[in-house]
């Protein structure tokens, strides 16, 4: 089977795809030739994937999907014997609970507080920002407490919530979830380096840079007034 997947190398949920497709036995193709907020605007693109986002999977016989945890999800179900969604239905249903934690209330709040850093969500707003921070620590609470007597989120193997929720913690890590958050909360390093780690994701995942201190905001400098 050849599956056409559009991602660019630093995307997030690329990368999540790419590791579950590894572990299920998944060749992944890139397409001939993409540039990123070229062609995902051009109407070929659109009329595959209306949305016009990437991650975007096409396969051979032109079953094609959007949003990255349903494409993960999708390659990770290809071949069950590798586990990735667990061994029955109750294993399944609780990779989905960790990976819906993760999404909805740990990178859900990466996302915008690094969009209210960038200046992408205007005003800035302090206790909004320190809302956002507070409610996905209580996210990364669970989530340690969680592995604190376990190697992997379900059963004994790595399944797709270990990927999703490691890629997830790496990139809080570089907004959010600085050095004495990641002290009080150990079991999310461990786990995270330990997956990102296995020697058949080479390539998939780079290093990253781990903030010492949380990100805060830096006003733009004020525009000086044109004297009269
Ligand atoms: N909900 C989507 C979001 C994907 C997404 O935001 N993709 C961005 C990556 S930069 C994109 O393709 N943006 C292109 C655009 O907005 O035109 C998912 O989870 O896969």
């Amino acid at each position: 089977m050849s599956n056409t997947l559009w991602t660019v190398p630093s995307q997030g949920s690329g990368k999540i795809i790419k590791a579950a497709a590894v572990l299920a036995g998944v060749s992944l193709e890139q397409p001939a030739a993409y540039e990123h907020y070229v062609d995902n605007k051009k109407p070929e693109f659109l009329e595959k994937f209306p949305h016009g986002k990437i991650p975007a999977l096409e396969e051979a016989d032109g079953f094609k999907l959007f949003e990255g945890i349903a494409i993960a999800r999708y390659i990770a179900g290809i071949n069950p014997a590798a586990g990735l969604l667990g061994k029955d239905l109750q294993e399944a249903t609780l990779v989905d609970q960790w990976i819906h934690l993760t999404e909805s209330e740990v990178d859900l709040y990466t996302n915008l507080i690094g969009q209210l850093l960038r200046g992408f969500i205007t005003p800035y707003n302090k206790p909004i920002h320190a809302a956002f921070a507070e409610r996905q620590l209580r996210a990364l609470k669970t989530l340690n407490a969680h592995l604190a007597s376990r190697t992997f989120f379900v059963g004994e193997r790595i399944t797709l919530a270990d990927i999703y929720i490691a890629n997830q913690i790496l990139r809080a890590a570089t907004v959010t979830f600085d050095a004495t958050l990641r002290k009080q909360r150990p079991h999310l390093i461990r786990h995270a380096e330990t997956v990102v780690n296995q020697p058949q994701f080479k390539g998939i995942f780079e290093p990253v840079e781990y903030v010492e201190k949380a990100l805060t905001y830096v006003p733009p400098p004020k525009e000086k007034k044109e004297s009269a």
